[in-house]
């Protein structure tokens, strides 16, 4: 399991995979944090499809094409916002990649690449959504042989040493 996964510390806009994922909201017409730097690198024609498809739900995920990245697809999924952990963040967050990966098989995606999900502006504590984060990618590669790799690009130190950790875990458990 261990080569299908790896957590690295970059820019997910210069990832050469088939598939990057934006951390989007639910208009999908774009935002700050990672979101604002894939539209920035996307160029305008990404946004222009994103006003097609009529926002997305927290939990789910839509594709478009990724234009001027290096990426052919962008998944686009809503994170939730932090409540306290009282509104089912765990349970959306747990959606977020579960959703982006079914359709990344379902677009005959081998290599995706994903961010940080709802830990920046949405406030989401990391160490949870690194837990979160790597235990729905394992049980997903776990039962999908098509997706031959998966990276998590964490974009600070701190975020990319608590998924890291969540990884090594696993690991040693298993
Ligand atoms: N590559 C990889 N990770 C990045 C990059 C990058 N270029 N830029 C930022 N990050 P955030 P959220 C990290 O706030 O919490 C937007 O306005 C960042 O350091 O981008 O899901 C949307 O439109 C953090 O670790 O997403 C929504 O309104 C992680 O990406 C809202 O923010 C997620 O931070 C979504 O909030």
């Amino acid at each position: 399991m261990k080569e299908r996964l790896s957590v690295i510390q970059d820019d997910i806009t210069r990832q050469h995979v088939d598939a990057i994922v934006n951390a989007a909201n639910n208009s999908l017409l774009g935002g700050g944090g990672v979101d604002g730097a894939i539209h920035r690198a996307a160029g305008p024609e990404l946004l222009a499809e994103c006003r097609g498809l009529h926002g997305c739900k927290t939990g789910e995920a839509k594709i478009t094409k990724g234009y001027r990245l290096p990426a052919k697809w962008v998944i686009h999924t809503a994170g939730p916002v932090w409540q306290r952990g009282n509104n089912n963040e765990d349970q959306l967050l747990a959606s977020c990649y579960r959703n982006s990966l079914k359709l990344a098989v379902l677009n005959e995606v081998k290599t995706i690449a994903f961010p940080s999900i709802s830990t920046g502006v949405y406030r989401f504590p990391v160490a949870r959504a690194a837990e979160i984060a790597i235990n729905e990618i394992q049980i997903f590669l776990a039962a999908d042989d098509s997706i031959e790799k998966v990276i998590m690009v964490c974009f600070d130190e701190t975020t990319f040493r608590y998924y890291r950790e969540a990884v090594d875990r696993r690991i040693l458990e298993s």
